[in-house]
C-alpha cells in the first residue's frame, strides 16, 4: 500500500479514520475537505465519492488506485489488513463487530441528528431535539452500563472504541452532560489520553467546524 491519502474535515466520522491511521503508524497525507464551505460537492471529491461525504481513503495498490469512502468500511479494511484492533475470528470478533455496528448505526447518526436540532437547524424544534437527545441518552446508557466492569467496549481496545470516541468527544452537541454517565466519562478520558488519539483528533491541522 502506497501514497495513502485521507480526505477529511474536523468531523467525528473523519476523525475515526485519522485516529486509526495514527494508531497503526501509517504514513498518510491529509486532504482537507471543508464541508461547511461545500467542498464535498466539488467535482474532484464527487469523483471519489458520489455521496459527497467524508472521510474517503485513497491509496495505490499494485499500480491501481483504490478509493474507499465510509468510515466503517475504512476502519474494517485497515484493521483487517494490519491484523490489529479487530480480533481475527471467534466470539471476540463477533463481539467487536456487534459493538462497532451499534456505534456506526446508532451512536453516530443519533448524535448527528441531536447536533442538527441543538445548533444547526435554522428553526428551533424542542420536540425534535428532545426526540434525538432521548435516542442518544439510550445509546449513552448502553455504553455506560457496558463499561461498568471493563475498560473497553469489546475486550481489548478496538475499532469499536475508535469509532465511538470522536462522537463522545462532542457530547455537548447533544445537550447531554457526559458526567451523568460516569463509566463513559472515564472511558472518554482514558481513550483520549492515548497519544495516537490526540494526534488523530488534531487533524486536519487548523480545521474547525466553524
Ligand atoms: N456514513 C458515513 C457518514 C459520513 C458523513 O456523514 N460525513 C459528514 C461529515 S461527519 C459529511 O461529509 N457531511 C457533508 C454532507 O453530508 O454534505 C461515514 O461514516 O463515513
Amino acid at each position: 500500500m502506497e501514497d495513502l491519502a485521507l480526505h477529511m474535515w474536523a468531523t467525528p466520522n473523519s476523525r475515526r479514520v485519522s485516529i486509526l491511521f495514527e494508531e497503526l503508524g501509517l504514513d498518510f497525507d491529509v486532504r482537507p475537505v471543508d464541508i461547511r464551505a461545500g467542498q464535498q460537492f466539488e467535482p474532484a471529491v464527487l469523483a471519489l465519492n458520489p455521496f459527497g461525504k467524508v472521510p474517503i481513503a485513497v491509496w495505490q495498490d499494485q499500480g491501481a488506485q483504490r478509493v474507499l469512502p465510509e468510515s466503517g468500511a475504512i476502519l474494517l479494511h485497515f484493521a483487517e489488513t494490519a491484523c490489529r484492533f479487530l480480533p481475527a475470528d471467534g466470539a471476540a470478533r463477533d463481539e467487536t463487530l456487534m459493538w462497532l455496528m451499534i456505534v456506526l448505526t446508532a451512536l453516530g447518526p443519533h448524535s448527528s441528528q441531536a447536533h442538527h436540532w441543538s445548533e444547526l437547524a435554522p428553526e428551533r424544534s424542542e420536540s425534535a431535539l428532545a426526540h434525538h437527545r432521548d435516542l442518544v441518552k439510550r445509546d449513552y446508557r448502553l455504553l455506560d452500563d457496558r463499561l461498568e466492569n471493563q475498560p473497553y467496549l469489546a475486550g481489548d481496545y478496538s475499532i469499536a472504541d475508535i469509532a465511538a470516541y470522536p462522537w463522545i468527544d462532542v457530547s455537548h452537541w447533544t445537550t447531554l452532560d457526559i458526567k451523568d454517565f460516569p463509566n463513559l466519562d472515564t472511558w472518554h478520558r482514558n481513550v483520549g489520553a492515548r497519544p495516537a488519539v490526540a494526534r488523530g483528533m488534531a487533524l486536519p491541522v487548523g480545521a474547525t467546524l466553524g
